[in-house]
Order: structure tokens, then sequence, then C-alpha cells
């Protein structure tokens, strides 16, 4: 039977009755019954009354060349015919996993020629610092085990994920995180950098906070630094250009690993395959995921440095960790499909020189200048809106983050899908977005913007 013989109130309560959803209140959920999503195209997402929606988050941040794209059914369909699945356990390997690897080494900064594959972010980051610290093991330094991460950063929902993530409601669910990980300030200057402080000069300050966490435990006790380039599920966070070349610069000072987490900025969403090129950076480690297949299939891969690598095959014998899924022959497929798309369209370099710039104006001109808006900022095509009560002071409305709820339920009614963080809206549409498009998002916003702040005032 299809989902379609039954009625959206009949599918609402099976999900309630049977569905634990992800970050979610469950007695919240069952009052209010879910939105059920069951087809898309191109930049829409249609709801199963048949609303549509301009998708504002390329799903979870994922769904890069858009919706509806059948080629990408047709590898899945012909690599499942012909080889639905092989491990890469035991000395074997698939065509698809090998021939991804390649491409992702010739996309890849130049120090990153190797890659681990797993079937999730939060996998790969596990894998990422199980590598670090095995490096460092047979490197003959097993106490350098620390790893210094940020505040409000966001590295997944596995124990390892949620310990080197920085945010405070999951490490409280945790009750016991991996030892020996450390959080930073984030580089986040709307409300961190002081009166009168530069941009560059808050980059500088952000960075020296990476040192002074290495200088306290100790240079020989610390094993790397792990961010997101820009930070995405913390608020669509983008440091200065002064912050990555000083954290790297101090990473090595030190001999600290770097490590990005490039899971939501991989694969073109800064103008560039990787953000790690956008900031000029030659990371140890990128961890990367979603936008990998557009979201079409569940795949991480985890680019590996030379520096790692060579250790490791030199010295490091059997590294005893991997998945089932390592190397999934259809993700694979999947992935090579999508990226091949990505090429042919140009999108990244149309996110680089056409549709990010504009993107970034349209924000600039059409929603800054609004009474509930205190900053917009984007890079590529990731953006932010901070919303607040006074834009003069950066007050914001109470209770913390029913704003930026307001704001997005009108959104949602008026035809336009985008995220709530805290008090801040975030966008992070698929790469196919035109002009047109981006017009279409501003235009519905503004109108979310206008009903909301209607709303707010009567509180
Ligand atoms: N690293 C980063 C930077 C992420 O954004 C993960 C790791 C984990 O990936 P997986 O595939 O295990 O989910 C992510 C995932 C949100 C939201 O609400 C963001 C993510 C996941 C779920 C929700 O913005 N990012």
């Amino acid at each position: 039977m299809t989902y379609q013989n039954y009625s959206l109130k009949q599918l609402q309560q099976i999900d309630a009755a049977h569905h634990l959803h992800p970050f979610t209140d469950h007695k919240e959920l069952r009052e209010a019954g879910s939105r059920i999503i069951t087809r898309a195209n191109g930049p829409f997402i249609y709801d199963s009354e048949g609303v549509e929606l301009l998708d504002g988050m390329a799903g979870l941040w994922c769904v890069n060349i858009g919706y509806g794209r059948e080629e990408l059914a047709e590898a899945a369909y012909a690599q499942m015919k012909e080889l639905p699945y092989y491990n890469s356990f035991f000395k074997c390997s698939t065509p698809t996993p090998v021939l991804l690897s390649k491409k992702l080494a010739e996309i890849a900064p130049k120090n990153v020629n190797q890659v681990f594959y797993g079937s999730s972010g939060s996998e790969a980051n596990d894998t990422a610092l199980r590598l670090v610290r095995h490096y460092w093991v047979i490197e003959g330094k097993p106490e350098k085990n620390r790893v210094i991460s940020r505040k409000m950063a966001y590295h997944g929902s596995t124990i390892a994920g949620t310990s080197l993530g920085g945010m405070d409601a999951m490490h409280k669910q945790l009750n016991g995180a991996v030892p020996n990980i450390v959080h930073v300030m984030m580089p986040y200057a709307y409300e961190l950098a002081l009166p009168g402080e530069s941009d560059h000069d808050f980059g500088l300050r952000a960075a020296k906070s990476v040192e002074d966490a290495i200088l306290e435990a100790g240079a020989d006790k610390v094993a790397a630094f792990i961010g997101e380039p820009v930070m995405g599920a913390g608020g669509v966070k983008i440091p200065p250009a002064s912050y990555w070349p000083e954290v790297q610069r101090i990473c090595r000072k030190y001999d600290v690993l770097l490590m990005l987490d490039e899971v939501i900025t991989g694969y073109g969403r800064t103008g560039e395959w990787f953000a790690a090129q956008t900031f000029g950076i030659e990371p140890d480690t990128i961890t990367t995921a979603k936008a990998l297949t557009s979201g079409y299939q569940p795949l991480s891969a985890l680019l590996v440095g030379d520096r790692i690598t060579s250790t490791l095959v030199e010295k490091g014998g059997e590294f005893n960790h991997g998945y089932t899924y390592s190397g999934h022959p259809v993700a694979c497929a999947v992935a090579l499909k999508n990226l091949e798309i990505i090429e042919q369209e140009g999108l990244v370099d149309r996110v680089r020189n056409e549709t990010g710039p504009y993107f970034a104006k349209a924000l600039q001109e059409r929603i800054a200048g609004h009474d509930l808006v205190g900053e917009v900022r984007s890079i590529g095509l990731m953006g932010a809106i901070e919303i607040v009560k006074d834009k003069a002071t950066k007050e914001r409305f109470l209770p913390s983050g029913s704003a930026a709820v307001t704001v997005r339920d009108h959104a949602i009614a008026n035809g336009m899908m985008l995220r709530a963080t805290g008090d801040t809206m975030i966008l992070s549409p698929p790469l196919i977005w035109t002009r047109d498009t981006i017009d279409m998002a501003c235009e519905r916003i503004r109108k979310a913007l206008d009903l909301a702040q209607a709303d707010l005032r009567k509180r």
C-alpha cells in the first residue's frame, strides 16, 4: 500500500504513534502534528496538501543541485542492478568509491589526497577524532590527545559529535562527554566584538583564544583544533578574513593538526569547492557529507591530508575502524553523478561570480533596512538575518528565540521555508537558485518580517 491511500490525519496519527523525530519535543509534536512533505521539484517542496514552498534551506543544507534530478535516480538504479552492495574491508573495493576518491582528491586542497567514507557527517567526525588521536599515538606522542573546538559549534549528534560540538543543550543531555575536548570563543563579531573593535582585530582576538587554550593545556598535550569554516547550525557565523589564516598559523606554530568540518560548506556553498579554498587554508582533515550527494543518498567523506596519511601508511599498521557502509557503491555512484552535474552546470563558479554576490546585495538592499533586522550577512549562498527588538542597541525580544520562530512561521505561511536558530534566521538554498529565485525569496521574507512585526508589537 502506498502513502496515497492514507489521509493527512491518518499519516500524522501514525507518525505520532511510532516515529521519534530528531531534535523534537515529542509532546509538542503530538499536539501539533507534523507537516508531511511528499514531493519536490527544482527549488520547491510540496506538502501532502499540495502547498508549494520555496526551500530556503536546501533540505537541511544539502540539496545543492535541487530536487527532481532524474540522472541521480538513474545512477542509483544502474548501480543497484549491477552491484547493490559490497564492502571495502578485507582488501576489497568496488569501482565507484575508487573513482569518487580520485575525483575528491582532484577538487580538494592540494595537500589532501585520500578519503575515508561513512554514511553521515557525525560518523565522519567520529572517524576524524579517532584518526587524529591515532596519528599522535603512532607518532610516539600519545599524550597529545586534546582537541580544541568552539562554543556553539555543531559537529553531529553521536557521542563524539556532540562532545566535539559546543551546544550547551546537547552537552547537558550527554551526561558525560568524550574527555579532553575544550571549547573556545566563536568568531561572531555581531555579538562579541568590543565597541570600536575592527572586524580584522576581532578575528585576530578570536584566533588568539585558540592559542590561549593551547598554552593552557601545553602544546605537547594538544592533538588538533576543529572548526566549521562558517558555523552553520550555530547561526551562519562568518569569521572575519583575518581569522582562519591566523588559526592556521597558530596550529602550525604549536604542531597542532587543523581539522575543518565542511559538512555544510563543502561542495560549492561558499563559491569554491571547499571553504578551505575560500579562506586560503590547508587543513589536515576535511569532514564532508550532505551536498556530496546533494542529499539523494546518505554518504560522508572524510578527506585526509598527506601528513596524516603518510604516517598512517608508513607506521600505522591496521587502523581498527570502519563502517559496514564505508564506500557504499550506490551512494558513491550518486555522488559521482552529483559532482558531474555541479561541474557541468558551473554551479560553483556561478555562486562565486553571480548568485552569491547578487544574494548578498539583495539581502543588504531589501532586508537589512527592516526594523526587525539587526544585521544581514552572507557568504556564497549561505546567509543569516539577525532578528532584534532594537537595531541600535541590538536588544532582542523575550523570550529568547521566540521572535525568529514568529518570522519563520509567517515565512512558511507565505510560501518560504527557512530556519530559525536562536534569534537568527538562516538561509542556505540550493545552488541552482537564480536571480529570480533570490528576488522571490526576498519578497516572501520581507512580507514575513512585516507580519511578524505586527504580531510582536502586540505583545
Ligand atoms: N558537522 C556539521 C558542520 C553539520 O552541520 C554534522 C556535522 C553532522 O552531520 P549528520 O549527517 O550526521 O547530521 C552537521 C549536520 C540544523 C541541522 O538544524 C544541521 C545539521 C544536522 C541537522 C540539523 O541546522 N548539520
